[in-house]
């Protein structure tokens, strides 16, 4: 028959690498210097222009009946005061939901609707967070070592970048004296 065949993926922790490879999503500070407050801070980083995050996805067809699945690997770092995140986003199918497991690090799941309701989660080893339907997500370094997690989600939901680039969320995850501190987002 012509039924897809089962097969198993191989995340090697240890050395950040997938097996099979898959399609690898590398973003740097200059592919989302704008999505941070302190734009100063993002200018003089950016000769430097660390590494942010990377995204080792397993291939699998873009349809409902499928379901993508992924390992991030979010580095520690900061811009000004404000935590290395994601770019974040709506699923293009707004009504796709994700679930996130947290295997290493810690960090914090941030979401809000288009109607401007705003949660956030903290995630640590052993978390399974569920970001529902129509939720805007992004994650957030918060600790000092990679944050590592696996998400899964519908094949078929696609992600939309652009609302979340043109307003970003309401709040920002900042250090405020070594304190991780939620506060408004001056630009939202
Ligand atoms: C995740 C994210 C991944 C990177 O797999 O795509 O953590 O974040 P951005 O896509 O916002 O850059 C997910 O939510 N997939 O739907
Ligand atoms: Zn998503």
């Amino acid at each position: 028959t012509t039924h897809f065949k089962p097969f198993n993926t191989l995340f090697l922790e240890s050395q950040s690498i997938l097996e099979p490879k898959g399609k690898v999503i590398t973003r740097r500070l200059s592919d989302m210097a704008e999505l941070y407050q302190d734009q100063k801070s993002a200018q003089s980083l950016m000769d430097e222009n660390p590494l942010v995050y990377e995204v080792f996805n397993v291939e699998v067809p873009e349809s409902i009946e499928h379901i993508q699945h992924c390992i991030t690997v979010l580095y520690p770092g900061k811009v000004g005061e404000e935590f290395f995140m994601t770019k974040g986003h709506y699923h293009e199918i707004l009504n796709r939901a994700e679930i996130y497991f947290c295997f290493k690090g810690e960090g914090k799941l941030v979401m809000q609707t288009q109607d401007g309701d705003y949660e956030e989660l903290d995630m640590k080893p052993g978390t399974i967070s569920y970001v529902p339907p129509n939720w805007a997500h992004r994650t957030v370094n918060t600790g000092e070592e990679p944050f590592v997690f696996f998400a899964a989600y519908p094949g078929d939901a696609g992600h939309n970048y652009g609302d979340i680039e043109k307003i970003g969320f309401r709040k920002v995850i900042v250090n405020e004296s070594g304190e991780v501190k939620t506060v408004d987002n001056p630009r939202y």
